[in-house]
């Protein structure tokens, strides 16, 4: 406990040192200036002001940090660890100042030092350490844990190199490496003593132990160490701050001292770069199987070095690892911490000399797993060959696991040895492979989808034969996404229209209260004011744009945007079509009751996979030829944005009035861009995919456009057999926007560079872009019909502001909370008060 004399002096320290007033934040940011970088205000480059604004920063969370982790402490509080090799965090600035309630007054107080502080703002360089929605999410619910004041640490491997930078040049995809640490990092603290040693490779052996018990051990061939980082995690309207612990590997110190005493100096230092390697770059997904080694050695690394810590973290606030399934909540984000489950298991039964009966009821008590997604390409196995190699003691552990499983298996399944092959551990053939996700729903308790749909799918389709084995372990969590960063900080004009509107701000932490606008809707000050807003919006990225790419983009069109990975079940060529139709149409004279667009495009594809850079040439070549044509150009023009990341999708979003969620239905595990779209009042343009149908529930059906084949009718078109060439053959237009695509007109006269994707679509069309063509066409047309209708269109996107609360990811946290974790609020309090 803290004597009253340091409890003084703390607050003292507190109110010289990081007070919350403008003059104290100005002093700060000048005595940071100087003090971190070395500079005075006249030499300073932006970058320079933008660290000192986010040291300042960083100094008036400390405080409530440390307090958190003293409440945590004392309180013994249950703790939520999430396990994820990926969060995309976006810009930090921003985003806490919001969640610290001071945006104004830094903005005041760097004013009046003569800074811009949005110019500070969009000089940080954000950490990129995630694919997609499933880095973004974790990224999402780590605030949301904060803001619900649930106790939280978030685990995972701080990448010295991020998810690369798109670059297009001649309208192709060019990466570039994303050296996001090259400036440094004010955000992280790290923690050379957090330090946990992890093996690779060698053998298993037995041993008596001081009972005489016959015990088994693994004896690695080498080791490496993880070093802890942390980042503070502010949650809004508490005082609560949660941990991002990130592992960076590093060499081990055994190694450096018997490489270097025994004179092999650059042997030595060769073994150290090696080490380093494991942490240095985060894997894009969709990557073929080559270079795999890596990615495994990477999970396996993110997974001991937290088990490890949690188990630390135990010994030294609660004691006995009995409880550590009271103390700790383990979420698997996916399979990739799967491995999670075979660690525990090795901590508990090699070092803590555990039985097999105690350490499986901790495991299993411990971890709950989300499932993502259903392509089968992206289940993860790896070749038992490698485990054998890497982690042979996880590989005993597995087979243990397995063994007893199966015997649960038969005894519930009398003689259905095909059912046992389905379920096992390890897929037979060939190759024998480690299957991850069933190691994920073995060893945990919980099993989720991330929408509702998706989670059917699981059940009914993926997993089956567990879901009747265990019935009770499946549930679904619809994913949210966070309404501070997407709202409040990304579209400041929306959330000022909002609170003036609702009255007060108790929207930005209860997204359920949006509701207070829909009185409002029929208002019309309010409809021409939330024009206005959108209206800005449009002007800002168009500014950006224009900056960016050159191109520009008429604020007086409808904005249309689809932005999120390159994949083709996204179906982004199912996009460009209409805009090919758009096209003729319009070269056809055929513009009648046509409504002038700007097709925006952003994201990333994997850089191995051919297909979808296929698709972004393809974006380019449309748009080249769209945009430098004036008898097309009044009606259309086609932009795609660069480097879709968090920073850039914080540009879109506010803008966007159309929406595209245009996945074949069964597939998008869920999606999240969709609601912060829908967030900011972008109307949808979707499938009954992911999460799509609750959004259209939830905002109502006439609120939604809707089209395409549902996910059963997917399933029996593939039972009955799918042949796309009928529909090219049969629908003249769609055969004509396919040939032109052919023809060489996008291409500069070659004919060949577009086969891969047409011939494609014509012969096998996995993802049924022909299927849905016609009615994704007619769909549009609705879309046109309504837009040209500005106050109609305005009360549908006031209203699906006013619905979307459900979509916040805290009501995900709350759901995860109260069925998957059994943990409550811990509330962090204020002392300042
Ligand atoms: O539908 C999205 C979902 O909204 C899904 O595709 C995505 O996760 C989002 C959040 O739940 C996802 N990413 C991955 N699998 N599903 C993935 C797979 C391998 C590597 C990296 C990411």
């Amino acid at each position: 406990m803290n004597s009253p004399d340091t409890t003084v002096q703390q607050a003292k320290r507190e109110h010289t040192r990081t007070g919350m007033s403008k003059d104290a934040f100005q002093r700060d940011l000048l005595d940071n200036l100087f003090y971190i970088q070395g500079r005075f205000r006249e030499v300073a480059t932006p970058h320079d002001l933008y660290m000192a604004a986010a040291y300042t920063t960083r100094d008036r969370l400390l405080a409530r940090w440390v307090k958190s982790a003293q409440t945590f402490k004392a309180t013994h509080a249950r703790t939520v660890c999430y396990l994820s090799a990926e969060y995309l965090l976006g810009p930090h600035l921003a985003s806490n100042l919001v969640n610290l309630g001071i945006t104004e007054t830094a903005r005041a107080a760097a004013e009046e030092l003569g800074m811009d502080m949005d110019a500070l703002i969009e000089e940080e360089e954000e950490p990129g350490l995630g694919n997609g929605g499933l880095g973004r999410l974790a990224a999402c619910f780590m605030e949301s844990l904060a803001t619900c004041q649930i106790p939280a640490i978030g685990y995972g491997i701080r990448y010295e190199f991020g998810i690369f930078k798109q670059a297009i040049e001649d309208g192709w995809q060019v990466e570039k490496g994303d050296n996001w640490l090259r400036n440094g990092n004010p955000w992280e603290i790290p923690r050379p003593k957090i330090s946990f040693a992890v093996g690779f490779g060698g053998h298993t052996e037995s041993y008596r132990d001081e009972r005489s018990q016959v015990r088994l051990r693994w004896q690695p061939a080498f080791e490496i160490r993880g070093v802890a980082y942390d980042t503070p995690i502010l949650g809004y309207g508490s005082q609560n701050v949660n941990l991002l612990r990130l592992w960076k590997a590093e060499a081990s110190e055994s190694l450096d001292l018997q490489a270097f005493n025994t004179g092999d100096y650059y042997g030595a230092v060769h073994a150290k770069i090696e080490a380093e390697t494991l942490s240095k770059v985060l894997y894009p997904n969709d990557e073929p199987e080559a270079g795999k080694e890596l990615r495994l050695k990477q999970q396996y690394f993110l997974v001991s070095c937290s088990m490890q810590d949690m188990i630390r973290l135990h010994l030294n606030t609660v004691g006995p690892l009995e409880g550590f399934a009271d103390k700790f909540t383990v979420q698997l984000n996916d399979t990739h911490p799967a491995l999670a489950v075979a660690e525990l298991m090795r901590l508990l039964l090699d070092r803590h000399a555990m039985t097999w009966e105690e350490a499986w009821g901790i495991t299993h008590k411990t971890f709950c797993y989300t499932n993502h997604t259903l392509l089968p390409e992206a289940l993860e196995t790896w070749p038992v060959s490698l485990f054998e190699r890497l982690l042979p003691r996880h590989l005993e552990i597995i087979y243990e696991i397995n063994r007893r499983f199966l015997d649960e298996v038969r005894m519930r399944f009398l003689g259905d040895e095909a059912r046992v092959r389905r379920m096992s551990l390890i897929a037979e053939g060939h190759e024998r492979r480690v299957r991850m996700a069933h190691l994920a729903v073995v060893g945990s308790h919980a099993v989720n989808g991330v929408a509702k749909l998706h989670s059917y799918l699981v059940k009914a389709m993926l997993f089956k034969d567990f879901a009747e084995l265990w019935p009770e372990r499946f549930h679904n969590v619809t994913n949210g996404v966070t309404p501070r960063r997407f709202v409040v900080v990304a579209n400041p004009r929306l959330a000022k229209l909002i609170t003036e509107t609702c009255g007060q701000d108790d929207w930005i932490r209860d997204l359920e209260q949006l509701r207070a606008l829909e009185p409002h809707v029929d208002d019309a000050g309010l409809q021409g004011r939330w024009q206005e807003v959108k209206r800005a919006a449009k002007q800002d990225l168009a500014q950006w744009m224009k900056q960016a790419t050159g191109i520009e983009l008429d604020p007086e069109s409808m904005f249309d945007v689809q932005a999120k990975r390159i994949h083709e079940y996204k179906r982004q060529h199912l996009k460009v079509l209409h805009i090919v139709r758009c096209y003729q149409r319009i070269k056809q004279g055929q513009v009648q009751g046509l409504v002038p667009r700007t097709f925006i495009f952003g994201g990333k594809a994997a850089p191995g996979y051919f297909m979808a850079k296929l698709i972004i040439k393809l974006i380019n070549a449309v748009a080249e030829v769209v945009n430098n044509d004036p008898q097309v150009n009044d009606w259309i023009r086609v932009a795609f944005m660069p480097d879709f990341n968090v920073k850039n999708g914080q540009r879109l979003y506010p803008a966007a009035e159309l929406s595209e969620q245009i996945s074949l239905a069964g597939k998008e595990a869920s999606g999240t861009g969709n609601m912060k779209f829908s967030m900011n009042g972008a109307l949808t343009i979707g499938t009954l995919d992911g999460a799509n149908i609750e959004i259209r529930e939830a905002v109502g059906p006439e609120n939604f456009f809707l089209f395409g084949l549902t996910a059963e009718e997917v399933l029996q078109r593939q039972m009955t057999g799918y042949r796309p060439w009928e529909y090219y053959q049969n629908d003249p237009e769609l055969k004509s926007d396919l040939d032109l695509i052919n023809s060489g007109l996008f291409s500069h006269g070659d004919t060949q560079l577009f086969r891969p994707l047409t011939d494609n679509l014509i012969n096998h069309d996995p993802f049924m872009v022909l299927a849905d063509y016609r009615a994704y066409l007619e769909c549009q047309e609705q879309v046109d019909r309504i837009y040209r209708d500005p106050e109609r269109w305005t009360r549908m996107s006031i209203l699906n502001v006013a619905r979307i609360g459900y979509f916040s990811s805290d009501r995900a946290i709350r759901e995860y909370a109260e069925r998957i974790w059994q943990v409550g609020p811990q509330p962090v309090l204020d002392t300042e008060h």
